[in-house]
């Protein structure tokens, strides 16, 4: 397989101007019938007469072109194309196709999901179901005809809204929909299946009133609640925040356990992963709801960004999932507390995005070319693309960002455009020019920024010296340098001290070339710098702090953010400091500074409880990995372990009062309640940690007894990591009532999983293998081979790593496995081996040879072969 590329884009020859199918779904296959009414598109200059559309495992039955039948002569089928030899200007192109969903287990086009056909045609989904021009702008208006069994399938959907139905007399029944909207076919969607359902109702700004229906399975009726209810928040916040309100009179969500990612927003009616649907606390975690919350949002933010605006081609791909993921962290914000979800967010992206980006699978977040779009929906695409959306508002500020998003869905309406359209937009309202701007999306890789100081008390002039570059890529060796929004303080011990005549106290500096100078004047005491408050831009920060700065930060910064990120850096200094010990056999001695500032943030009472959780984590194993040179596995399991162990020690009654205090007798699901339990399960787990005596029972009792998921879960984690032989049993126990008391619920089965594929203590491989036998683990469903296989190669470390490289051998196995189900998840269950440049010889040698094997597989789907070819 090779390379599409940007370069090579070709505004569609045709266009479909109507879409009629009728979709038959019987015992063993299914027929789709298409009457696709087309016409030469003006704006092409292609001159020749021939029709090539897309189709993949479609079984031709009939193909006519106005009515009238054509001869074999007169078309070919060459693989994934159809190519008509002779079309007119205007006409009606009529197939039959027979497709089988119960066999497809790629889960991408028509599908069965346990006793639901769904569908999933993002991105290239919809030529699995129908010869037609199966690329995004190609905008349609679609009718769709379902007829399916009455028993089997009682309920019939499509986009849009229910025009007819009625019954057939062989015990089928019939529904037809039609979408007034125009959409490329990846939006399309139809279920047919016994479901149940949920109603409720929004009216929108102007008074429309438009119906809320969630279809479940019967058993999950009871957890559709907090779904509806994030769904009719997300409603008024983008008519509030973005002035966009709902178009169509039905809103319809299907919640579906076999599904290839969280969501998918097809227009009216968005088909859900039950794992980011179905809520309750018996069966949910606190992060569990959160997210419930963030997907539900997103797909309802995608009706506008990326539907009613959608993209020209797939390398635009991010012009709707950044600004959608920009989006629905801002709503997240708003719904919560807006540091903890910025703390979160990068988080994830310090660990995931920066690890890809300096990875061989590193692409801009406007990638010039790839091999299989499947592939692409990647941290890049969704959260730099987020993060490089962001700093667009923080350079405009609010209000001229409201105008520039006002003007790119006026003007864009209806149509299919690039990420070119959208900063243009930005440009316009702002008269800024975004020339140098758009490198952070034509270029993969993530700058580093370093940053040092001088203050001159003489002249009372405080000045920061920036330096930026940016590593190769794949893609691009020599880099320029990219505009850089740095938002800065300067704090002192008696506050910020202010840096313009209005008193404002951060400053957004616009960094643009590769060395640059800013001098603040006035400065009458030397200040310690607050740096890319709020996390302004997704660079690498370097600035030399002392452990004496980074903790008088942690206490003064009044940048909520820039305080934990405080704390990180302190407690990343101290166990980079301890791997080098490690390594070198000194015994490891922890820093009394630690202890003195988790001290301090424990005692603080007018904190928010969440936020203090998430100061005393310290980071994890993956972000020390991602930071290091070389990765030593075992160096920075132990470190970590040791300095858990030493601060659950030397402040273990701090923890136990701080358990204590949080814990409460009823539970709540307000956000104050969410942010005791974190805080309180974080003490348990420090005191576990400290090995402090009562810490077995505690955790023993809290699991026993919990009435929510988070308590009960976080307790099972905790048994089932802890060292000490005692702990066995009650971990055992633990493990078996947990699984005979949910063995009914799947996404409850998929949490039992996870906790034991992320088991750190020895004979990790052994215990998942024996796992991947157990009668609830299902090959075929993507939960669980994320819960399992994912959970342990992605999230397990040091057992994974284990030198004698069987951890490799078995994702190897398991990709060859998978790939013949489902390449899409094959593929994505890869990214641990392509990472086999950041470790030692020995490991890099063990990762290379299993990728190999992978890639001379034969009969490798595009989407394996693909990340397997770039990686070695
Ligand atoms: N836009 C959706 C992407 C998606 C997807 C992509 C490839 C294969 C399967 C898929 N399911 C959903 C989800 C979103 O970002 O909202
Ligand atoms: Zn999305």
């Amino acid at each position: 397989p090779g390379n599409i590329y940007l370069k090579d884009y070709e505004v569609p020859r045709f266009l479909i101007d109507k879409t009629e199918l009728r979709v038959e779904i019987g015992d063993k296959d299914a027929t789709v019938l298409a009457n696709l009414t087309m016409r030469r598109n003006p704006a092409s200059n292609y001159q020749g007469k021939s029709l090539s559309l897309h189709g993949v495992q479609l079984e031709l039955q009939q193909l006519a072109v106005d009515g009238r039948a054509l001869s074999k002569a007169e078309y070919e089928v060459n693989g994934e194309e159809l190519l008509i030899h002779r079309v007119p200007d205007n006409f009606t192109l009529t197939s039959e196709v027979l497709i089988r969903p119960r066999e497809n287990t790629s889960l991408e086009g028509l599908f069965k999901s346990r006793t639901m056909y769904c569908t999933q045609c993002e991105a290239q989904g919809f030529r699995k179901i129908t010869y037609y021009l199966d690329r995004p702008d190609v905008m349609s208006e679609f009718t769709t005809t379902v007829v399916a069994s009455k028993s089997e399938c009682p309920v019939l959907l499509s986009n849009g809204n229910l025009h007819d139905w009625g019954a057939l007399d062989d015990g089928r029944h019939w529904a037809t929909w039609h979408d007034p909207f125009l959409k490329p076919a990846y939006l399309f969607a139809l279920v047919a299946g016994d479901l149940s359902l949920v109603e409720d109702s929004f009216t929108t700004c102007s008074g429309r009133d438009v119906a809320l229906k969630l279809y479940v399975e019967e058993k999950d009726i009871e957890k559709c609640g907090h779904a509806m209810d994030s769904l009719k928040n997300a409603m008024v916040w983008d008519e509030e925040v973005y002035g966009r309100e709902y178009d169509l009179d039905l809103y319809m969500i299907v919640a579906v356990d076999d599904f290839n990612m969280g969501a998918m927003e097809n227009k009216g009616l968005n088909i859900f992963n039950t794992s980011c649907v179905l809520a309750h606390p018996s069966t949910t975690t606190d992060d569990g709801f959160k997210r419930v919350e963030a997907v539900v949002a997103h797909e309802y933010f995608h009706n506008w960004s990326g539907n009613r605006v959608t993209c020209r081609d797939w390398f635009q791909l991010s012009l709707k999932e950044g600004f959608t993921v920009f989006r629905d962290s801002q709503f997240s914000a708003d719904m919560g507390s807006a540091t903890v979800k910025r703390v979160e967010d990068v988080n994830m992206l310090r660990t995931v995005q920066f690890a890809e980006d300096s990875g061989p699978t590193a692409h801009p977040v406007q990638p010039a070319y790839y091999m299989e779009i499947s592939n692409f929906y990647t941290a890049t695409i969704y959260e730099k693309g987020s993060e490089v959306v962001r700093m667009i508002h923080t350079l405009l500020g609010p209000e001229l960002f409201r105008r520039g998003t006002d003007i790119y869905f006026e003007r864009h309406d209806g149509q299919a455009v690039t990420i070119e359209d959208f900063v243009a937009a930005m440009a316009d309202v702002s008269e800024r020019d975004f020339t140098q701007f758009m490198n952070w999306y034509r270029q993969a890789g993530t700058p580093r920024l370093s940053v040092t100081s001088d203050y001159d008390p003489q002249q009372q002039q405080f000045s920061l010296h920036f330096s930026q570059s940016c590593p190769p890529t794949p893609e691009c060796q020599e880099k320029q340098p990219y505009h850089i929004p740095v938002s800065v303080g300067l704090v002192t011990p008696s506050g910020d001290l202010p840096l313009d005549a209005k008193g404002n106290t951060t400053q957004v500096l616009e960094i643009t070339q590769p060395e640059q100078t800013v001098v603040f004047e006035g400065i009458t005491e030397a200040p310690v710098p607050s740096l890319l408050r709020g996390f302004s831009a997704p660079v690498k920060l370097s600035y030399p702090y002392t452990l004496d700065q980074l903790s008088f930060l942690m206490g003064h910064d009044s940048d909520g953010f820039n305080r934990w990120n405080a704390g990180q850096q302190l407690s990343i200094q101290l166990m980079q400091a301890l791997v080098t010990d490690y390594r070198e056999g000194t015994p490891l001695v922890l820093d009394q500074r630690l202890v003195e500032a988790f001290a301090k943030v424990l005692a603080e009472t007018d904190t928010d409880k969440a936020m203090q959780a998430l100061v005393l984590m310290l980071p994890s194993e993956y972000l020390l990995a991602e930071l290091a040179e070389v990765i030593d596995v075992e160096a920075i399991h132990q470190v970590r372990r040791f300095m858990c162990r030493e601060l659950g020690r030397e402040l273990r009654d701090t923890w136990r009062a701080t358990y204590l205090a949080n814990s409460e007798k009823v539970f709540e699901m307000s956000g104050a309640a969410v942010a005791k339990r974190s805080l309180k399960n974080l003490s348990l787990r420090y005191l576990l940690n400290g090995a402090s005596d009562d810490s077995l029972s505690l955790m023993h009792t809290q699991f026993m007894e919990a009435d929510n998921m988070t308590d009960r879960l976080s307790a099972l984690n905790g048994l089932v990591n802890d060292p000490r032989e005692e702990a066995r049993p009650l971990s055992e126990q633990a493990l078996d009532k947990f699984y005979n008391d949910w063995q009914h619920e799947p996404l409850v089965l998929n949490q039992w999983f996870q906790t034991q594929a992320a088991c750190v203590l020895p004979g990790g491989l052994e215990r998942v293998k024996v796992l991947m036998e157990h009668p609830a683990f299902d090959f075929h469903n993507p939960n669980k081979v994320r819960s399992l296989i994912g959970v342990f190669c992605n999230s397990n470390l040091i057992n994974f790593h284990d030198e004698a490289g069987e951890g490799y051998r078995f994702l190897a196995d398991n990709v060859i496995a998978l790939d013949k189900l489902n390449p899409q998840i094959a593929s994505r269950q890869l990214t641990p081996l392509t990472k086999w440049r950041r470790y030692d010889l020995t490991r890099q040698a063990l990762m290379r040879e299993e990728l190999a094997r992978v890639l001379a597989e034969p009969g490798l789907s595009r989407d394996t072969y693909e990340i397997a070819s770039k990686s070695l």
